[in-house]
């Protein structure tokens, strides 16, 4: 690729296709349908600030967390938007309690089943710091023209055919993988297309940052809270103390961990016995684009795309990024618990 080329989402997502012949081009216009949405929600982050879709809806998620407007229209835009491309037989969202079935002729035959957080870091929506969506697609387990079930749903993070995520930042871009090592694309509004912008980016396997909320300090496991005290002691062979950075916003601090080096952590903590993050539609996606690019994504145990499922909205202790490093914090943790 010469430095002036520019290649779109769409040519890049046809030229991948064409590496697999028997590919039928499903996947393809799936993520063709993705890209398009992410545009229409970037349009509408982008000018929240101007007109009124800032603010609560005055309602709440199955999660309990006050829903933004912002939440809502990218919800039902993501909803809407791969409903009509028909390769898509069901969705589940953060946004709603159960999976939504898409019963009619054309969608009922999609071979796929799409997970996502729509607007993820959503609370920081009102402050103007990035947030993002979130994606995770596998191929449906029941047949196709029958009707979507959970068992659709619970399938292991090693199921997953894609996955990616969009971060509506300085830049909007779209990072995703197929299971042949991860893309981005940022979004170049003077011609409305996603280009390609970090081809084949991979993780650095050591890092200088650690992400976690230290506000939960006193209630995370004695292994993280030593590993804490490991990051920030003076050590010059291992680049220590390392710098602490925390956004709140999960694609954030995972992207910027990703290109740069570093571990995201999300503990269990007394408020959240299993963590906070759901494993089907955040720590699962981001797994696989962190194994992808060389990273690492586990429990503090096991590794997160071999965790069973047993419910769409269930919460995992999470600890992603630089293999070192999530090797390290996992030692403390076999440690001193
Ligand atoms: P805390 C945002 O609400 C989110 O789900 C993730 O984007 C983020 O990483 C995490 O929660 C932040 O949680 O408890 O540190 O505010």
């Amino acid at each position: 690729m010469n430095q002036f080329e520019v290649v779109t989402l769409s040519e890049f997502i046809l030229n991948s296709q064409s590496q697999f012949p028997q590919a039928e081009g499903d996947l393809s216009h799936l993520l063709h349908h993705v890209g398009t949405a992410a545009k229409i929600v970037n349009r509408e982050v982008n000018k929240a600030g101007l007109v009124d879709i800032l603010g609560e809806m005055g309602t709440s998620n199955v999660q309990g967390e006050d829903q933004k407007k912002l939440d809502i229209f990218a919800n039902d835009h993501f909803i809407n938007s791969l409903h009509s491309c028909g390769e898509v037989c069901a969705i589940a969202s953060e946004e709603n309690e159960s999976f939504i079935l898409f019963d009619d002729d054309v969608a009922r035959n999609g071979k796929y089943v799409f997970l996502m957080d729509p607007l993820d870091g959503s609370s920081n929506i009102d402050v103007n710091v990035s947030i993002g969506t979130i994606f995770s697609i596998y191929k449906r387990k029941t047949k196709v023209g029958e009707k979507a079930t959970m068992d659709d749903f619970l399938q292991p993070g090693t199921e997953q055919v894609a996955a990616g995520y969009i971060l509506y930042g300085s830049s909007t871009m779209l990072v995703y993988t197929t299971g042949q090592g991860i893309n981005g694309f940022t979004l170049d509004p003077s011609i409305g297309e996603f280009c390609l912008s970090h081809k084949l980016i991979k993780n650095p396997e050591d890092g200088v940052i650690y992400s976690l909320n230290e506000g939960n300090y006193l209630k995370f496991p004695a292994g993280v809270k030593q590993y804490i005290k490991y990051c920030q002691e003076k050590d010059a062979a291992t680049n220590r103390p390392y710098s602490s950075r925390y956004i709140g916003s999960l694609v954030s601090d995972v992207h910027r961990n990703l290109l740069k080096g570093g571990i995201f952590m999300y503990p269990i903590t007394d408020s959240a016995p299993k963590g906070k993050l759901r494993l089907l539609y955040e720590c699962n996606p981001i797994a696989f684009i962190i194994e992808q690019a060389g990273g690492k994504a586990t429990d503090g145990n096991q590794r997160i795309m071999e965790l069973t499922p047993t419910s769409l909205h269930q919460r995992t202790p999470f600890y992603c990024g630089s293999t070192n490093m999530v090797n390290k914090v996992e030692e403390f943790i076999r440690v001193f618990g």
